[in-house]
């Protein structure tokens, strides 16, 4: 252990620990902009850059960086002397001085670290007003926004994207105020291998990388009286919303969710949840014949399927892995499968076109946006899903509306498209798409009901994880990876023969699965609130009366009447698709 001294308090830390985490054990707070540690992922940004969180160290001439300063026995620290103030007021100072000052209009308002940052500093004036300043020109996305004039060279994203992800979009590139982090050559994100999976978004401390926002289109929709606005929400949305409206972590917030859009005035009020029981039917479906197929020696039969509801995920594999290209399920997501059910058959029960039926999801994802506009996913050129808002979009809508949240009385979704079950709301949790689909495929193959639809085996927060399974006669081996880092070890140590052979994996793109999503509120590098949000989702399915997709009577109608059997015809032209290399 390292013994040291910090505002002439003793502490012992263990070897490699900085002066940061040693302050931190005493809960003394030293401000830090650059520095972000997401407990549990790879996640550590080191770049030492903005040098807010400086500290005297006795006997050294120089301030020391206390998140990148190793602590060493018998130091005396001291976080808070003039000395230190004026050196972090400079930096700010220069921050600023190279910042555009729009922070009324910037998406990142009232959540930026730097404005944060500048009101606890207490600064009212700017030595360095009239600086140069960079300039850069928007990057727009179907997705994300990235407005280069706002970074502070963080590295952040740069972090997040390679070491976390692995896709490596991102790098610093350019020197003094041409400095930026970019995709390589300066090329739009679009045209790069960025996934959308928004977790740079997630982790950027200014307005530098925000969600393309749609809101604005949704209240024109709204107000449009030839249109029919039919809005659908994701699993994990109702476990954080309530963090908006200043409840805690992991309150549910399902039932105000439906009367806040209700009250909103959308004209139907459905649940994604709907559609993750229909991706159930198909996918689990899928998943037995593949199995069945290769018990009996067909060996051009795929093993292991892969999950295929996370857009990000589908992008990764799409650029890194095009030799696995038959590997997932073909199964769309629960948003898409959602959108063409809206837009034949309930347009068709409404007898309406289906371009007078605006569909909106709201998702806690970045990349849901990208993928409502992916072309395949469109009937002559009008897309399935037309608009796709943040859990923070929505947020948004409900403050602009003046509508008292934390007051609304609790309200159902509308039926046929809004009754779920249990299995369908843990979608929104790592390893829950995979547990949702063991419920229905188990009770399939072998004809008799679970005893207990809980498998705690494949629950859980590490980022890479395996479970044993025993269905009749037969043990299935499933593994679950979320976030990309972890997902591309597992890939590669399957195509590799490196592990034992898998049935069924799980991916997703986000750490802690969507509950995590880069659309979800800012959680400031707080995993235990993905956590919370994660256990909210085990309680709603907990509580619900049905807690098996194959159970559910809404969806067990829509085969009767329109779709046939999972994996018909019709069920294959509506609900599955292909990929692109
Ligand atoms: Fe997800 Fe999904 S669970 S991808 O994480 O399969 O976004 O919540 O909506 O489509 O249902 C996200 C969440 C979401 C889909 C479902
Ligand atoms: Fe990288 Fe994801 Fe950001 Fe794209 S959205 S740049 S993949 S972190």
């Amino acid at each position: 252990m390292i013994d040291l001294t910090i505002d002439g308090r003793p502490v012992s830390v263990p070897e490699g620990s900085t002066i940061l985490d040693a302050a931190k054990k005493l809960d003394i707070n030293i401000p830090t902009l650059c520095h972000l540690d997401l407990e549990g992922t790879p996640m550590v940004n080191k770049a030492a850059s903005c040098r807010i969180c400086v500290v005297e160290v006795e006997g050294r001439r120089n301030l020391a960086p206390s998140c990148a300063t190793p602590a060493t026995n018998g130091m005396v620290i001291k976080t808070n002397t003039i000395r230190v103030l004026n050196a972090r007021k400079t930096v700010m100072e220069l921050l600023l001085s190279d910042h555009p000052k729009d922070c009324l209009v910037c998406a990142k308002s009232g959540n930026c670290e730097l404005q944060d940052l500048a009101e606890k500093f207490g600064l009212r004036e700017n030595r360095f007003e009239h600086g140069a300043q960079s300039t850069y020109v928007k990057d727009v996305s179907p997705a994300i926004e990235r407005d280069m004039n706002k970074c502070i060279m963080c590295r952040r994203c740069e972090t997040m994207c390679n070491e976390v992800q692995t896709v490596g979009a991102l790098s610093g590139i350019n020197r003094g105020f041409d400095a930026v982090v970019s995709p390589a050559f300066e090329m739009p994100l679009d045209e790069s291998v960025c996934t959308f999976c928004g977790q740079c978004v997630a982790v950027c401390p200014t307005g530098a990388l925000v969600e393309r926002d749609y809101t604005w289109k949704v209240i024109e929709a709204l107000a449009d009286p030839d249109k029919v606005v039919v809005v659908q929400t994701a699993p994990a949305v109702r476990a954080a919303l309530g963090e908006e409206f200043g409840y805690e972590p992991g309150t549910l917030v399902t039932g105000k969710m439906a009367a806040a859009l209700r009250t909103l005035g959308f004209d139907h009020v459905f649940d994604t949840d709907f559609a993750a029981d229909l991706t159930i039917m198909e996918e689990a479906s899928e998943f037995l014949d593949r199995l069945t197929r290769h018990l009996e020696g067909d060996t051009s039969v795929k093993l292991p399927i892969l999950t295929s509801c996370c857009p990000a995920w589908v992008k990764f594999f799409e650029h890194q892995y095009p030799d696995l290209m038959d590997v997932p399920s073909t199964a769309k997501s629960p948003q898409q499968m959602f959108g063409a059910i809206a837009k034949s058959f309930y347009a068709e029960k409404l007898g309406i076109p289906r371009d007078k039926m605006v569909v909106v999801s709201i998702m806690p994802c970045l990349a849901k946006k990208y993928e409502c506009a992916r072309e395949e996913f469109s009937v002559d050129g009008n897309p399935d899903v037309d608009l796709s808002i943040t859990t923070r979009e929505l947020a948004h809508m409900i403050k602009q509306a003046n509508i008292d949240f934390r007051n609304l009385p609790d309200e159902d979704f509308d039926d046929p498209m809004g009754a779920s079950t249990g299995a369908a709301v843990i979608f929104g949790t790592t390893g829950g798409v995979i547990e949702a689909a063991v419920r229905s495929a188990a009770e399939w193959a072998t004809g008799q009901e679970l005893d207990k639809v809980d498998f705690e085996s494949l629950r859980g927060l590490d980022g890479c994880r395996e479970a044993k399974i025993p269905v009749g006669d037969l043990v299935l081996h499933i593994g679950i990876a979320h976030g990309l880092g972890n997902a591309r070890r597992l890939l590669d140590a399957v195509r590799n023969n490196e592990v034992e052979p898998f049935h069924a994996i799980e991916i997703m793109a986000c750490p802690g699965g969507c509950v995590g999503g880069g659309g979800q509120p800012y959680h400031h590098g707080h995993m235990e609130i993905v956590a919370k949000r994660a256990q909210a989702l085990y309680r709603e399915d907990e509580g619900k009366p049905i807690r098996k997709s194959h159970e559910n009577p809404s969806i067990k109608a829509l085969y009767e009447e329109y779709l046939g059997k999972p994996l018909g015809e019709k069920a294959h032209h509506l609900l599955h698709t292909h990929y692109f290399k």
